[in-house]
């Protein structure tokens, strides 16, 4: 957080030209994606709402296209201080705060829908909890739809299909096991490197839902997309705790609101973007395969959970009260 040095601020004020308070609060956002991304869109207006809103108290700026460095990084970054604010995936968050690693577990939800109700429930309040614990402050929930895999060789139809496939996954051990017990191999691997290790072989697919696959252009080297939906990641708008201290209750009310406003639009967003990527990689000559049989990838799972709830008997009531919302 840069705090603009009295003289400066003072200067500024005599001078007449900016209308800044006296100790306006400049915080840095970090976004993966490009601008036009739903997520740098909403990230950008809850930027426009907070200083709108603060009167210029606070200017918060995203930095979009991950120029502030990678996600793990990022999440590093944010914790320090070195980062006010930013938009993270729950994947790579699972190596930082344990309780989070259960929103990785595959297929955990039955649909984007549930995830919501999870998420903006007390359960997902649990998750933020979690993560305050660790210096993450969540504000809200973003979608990112369901991750499917994607490669460059064949359809994946079963989980024969994977063998001998090299698939680059986020930085969590639960996706290498994922993969494994899907006859596959993992490499775990920062976003920013797969279009070019899928263009060179290093590896052979990865996985991730239809906007990433998109504006990432790794539908251009992997032309095979596979319906699995293995994933389906809530994202936040994290607030630095550091930064989150020096906030007045009169403003952390404000910003609160303006991440429940963007979490809104973003999930608007989402819905038509997932839809015109989708049609545009069709477009571009994507081969794109449903799954005959889901459950022979889910029955694949059991593992996992069984070993996760071994390693971690205090999560095991996430997952049955998670369950518990999709009995009916
Ligand atoms: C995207 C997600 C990013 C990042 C990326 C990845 O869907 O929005 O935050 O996690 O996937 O695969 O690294």
């Amino acid at each position: 957080m840069t705090k603009l040095t009295g003289t400066f601020t003072a200067a500024l004020i005599l001078a007449g030209s900016v209308a800044l308070p006296a100790t306006a609060e400049s915080w840095r956002g970090w976004n993966i994606h490009p601008e036009d991304y739903p997520n740098g869109v909403a990230l950008d207006a809850f930027a426009d709402m907070v200083a709108e809103r603060t009167e210029g108290r606070i200017e918060p700026e995203v930095y979009h296209n991950a120029v502030l460095g990678d996600q793990p990084d990022a999440i590093e970054q944010l914790r320090n201080g070195g980062l006010d604010f930013a938009n993270f995936n729950m994947g790579p968050m699972g190596e930082i705060v344990p309780a989070t690693n259960v929103l990785s577990l595959p297929f955990l939800f039955t649909d984007i829908d549930n995830m919501h109700e999870v998420m903006d429930g007390e359960i997902g309040d649990r998750f933020a909890d979690a993560l305050a614990e660790e210096g993450i402050i969540a504000l809200s929930w973003f979608d990112s739809g369901a991750r499917s895999f994607y490669n460059t060789d064949h359809p994946i139809a079963t989980p024969a299909d994977m063998e001998g496939l090299k698939f680059r996954v986020m930085n969590n051990d639960l996706y290498v096991q994922m993969v494994d017990e899907l006859g596959g191999n993992a490499t775990p691997m920062a976003y920013s490197e797969v279009y070019q290790s899928l263009r060179t072989g290093v590896i052979d697919g990865a996985e991730n839902n239809w906007p990433s696959f998109d504006t990432s252009n790794h539908f251009e080297v992997a032309g095979y997309y596979s319906n699995t939906n293995h994933l389906i990641l809530p994202e936040c708008i994290c607030i630095s705790a550091d930064t989150w201290e020096g906030v007045s209750d009169e403003d952390k009310e404000i910003v609160t609101q303006a991440a429940l406003e963007a979490a809104e639009q973003q999930r608007e967003l989402w819905a038509a973007s997932s839809e015109e990527s989708r049609q545009k990689v069709l477009d571009a000559g994507v081969e794109v395969n449903e799954v005959d049989d889901p459950a022979a990838f889910q029955d694949a799972m059991q593992p996992i959970y069984t070993k996760f709830i071994e390693a971690n008997p205090d999560l095991e009531s996430y997952i049955d009260d998670i369950r518990a919302t999709q009995q009916d």
